[in-house]
């Protein structure tokens, strides 16, 4: 077995569930068009992070200057279908997106992912450099892992697997090591357009963007003002995220649960309720969501999103 599937074998036994190489080529030019014109149409809103460091983002190498490849990885977590029944409260509720009913996926992915640089490490040899990259990292995550081989881009902008559907996180490891790239797949959206009817915002284009202004994930993660008045009624009852566009997507129809069982679930954390939350102290909130992708907000703005809930129930 070759340096590239042992690392893919080490990766599939740690619980990824993708992994695919690429090399450490900068973004193509249509690549490169679609984020910078994504930037000067203001589509990433108040996200700074995403206009700081475009260099990184669009070129790995400058990342890490003796990158030759990305091991890029992918962990499902759409969730486990559960037996207990969903709880019934009189209280008004507010949803929570997929992905923050685990734990938060930052940690435990780098945690993984350290253990497969160990094992990298172990049988590379010297000369082995790397960067571990999750979300945070100034990295166009979704290309890679499109040109590694793990999906296909969709309409409503998430990397799809075609077996596993669009839930699926993404995290890679830029290294110096010279591996073999894995092809592209072939697959598309066809004649659907499924995501850009269900979102209730009309954040996604016909012309292929994701106006982040009008995106409620966006809104209720990353926006840290008060609601623009004319969106905060479609926010409806989300009150972290939104899996609109990812859940009519016909890709996730036969998609299997996450198989991880190291990746802690929680199953009432897809409904959480409002009043409990608008009661919370900077103390509870924090022992309560410790490890959770909730506490990455500050509790003023999750209480924001919890009376813009109520508002909106309430009618
Ligand atoms: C900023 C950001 C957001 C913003 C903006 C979203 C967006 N669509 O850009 C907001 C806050 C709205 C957001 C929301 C969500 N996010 Co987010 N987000 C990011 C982040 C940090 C950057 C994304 C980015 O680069 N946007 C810029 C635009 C221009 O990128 P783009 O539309 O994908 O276009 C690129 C490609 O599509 C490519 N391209 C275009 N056409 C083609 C064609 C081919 C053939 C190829 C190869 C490439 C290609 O070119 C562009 C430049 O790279 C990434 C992590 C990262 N470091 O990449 C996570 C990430 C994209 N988010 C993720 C998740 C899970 C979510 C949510 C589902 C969370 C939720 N439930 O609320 C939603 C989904 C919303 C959606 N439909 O996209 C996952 C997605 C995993 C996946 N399977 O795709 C990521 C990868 C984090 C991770 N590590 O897992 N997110
Ligand atoms: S996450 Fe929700 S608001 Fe954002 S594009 Fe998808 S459906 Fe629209
Ligand atoms: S819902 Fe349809 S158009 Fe949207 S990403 Fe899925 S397959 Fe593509």
């Amino acid at each position: 077995m070759g340096l590239a599937e042992e690392i893919k074998q080490k990766a599939f036994q740690l619980g990824f569930d993708l992994a695919g190489i690429t090399d450490a080529s900068p973004l193509d030019n249509d690549q490169f068009k679609s984020l910078t014109d994504w930037l000067a149409f203001g589509c990433a809103g108040r996200m700074d992070y995403m206009r700081n460091n475009l260099d990184k983002r669009t070129n790995p190498i400058k990342l890490l200057k003796s990158a030759r490849s990305i091991i890029c990885l992918g962990l499902n977590y759409n969730p486990p279908k559960t037996q207990k029944k969903a709880t019934i409260s009189a209280d008004p509720m507010g949803t929570v997106a997929n992905y923050a009913r685990y734990e938060d996926y930052h940690l435990f992915i780098k945690q993984q992912l350290r253990k497969l640089t160990n094992f990298i490490a172990s049988i590379a040899g010297t000369g082995f450099r790397f960067k571990i990259c999750v979300d945070s990292a100034p990295l166009a995550e979704r290309t890679l892992a499109a040109r590694a081989g793990l999906g296909f881009i969709g309409k409503n902008r998430m990397l799809i697997n075609p077996q596993l559907g669009p839930q699926i996180f993404l995290a890679e490891i830029v290294t110096s090591l010279k591996l073999p790239p894995d092809e592209p797949i072939k697959a598309v959206c066809s004649n659907c357009n499924k995501c850009l009817t269900a979102c209730p915002t009309g954040a996604l284009t016909p012309d292929g963007r994701l106006d982040a202004n009008k995106c409620i994930s966006y809104l209720t993660i990353e926006y840290k003002a008060e609601f623009p008045p004319d969106l905060a009624p479609k926010i409806g009852a989300r009150l972290f995220g939104c899996d609109e566009c990812v859940l009519v997507c016909p890709f996730h129809k036969n998609a299997p649960s996450c198989q991880n069982k190291h990746f802690t679930f929680y199953p009432d954390r897809a409904k959480l309720n409002l009043h409990e939350i608008l009661a919370l102290t900077e103390e509870s909130f924090g022992a309560k969501f410790a490890d959770s992708p909730l506490k990455r907000l500050p509790l003023d703005c999750l209480k924001r999103n919890a009376k813009t809930c109520l508002a909106n129930i309430a009618g």
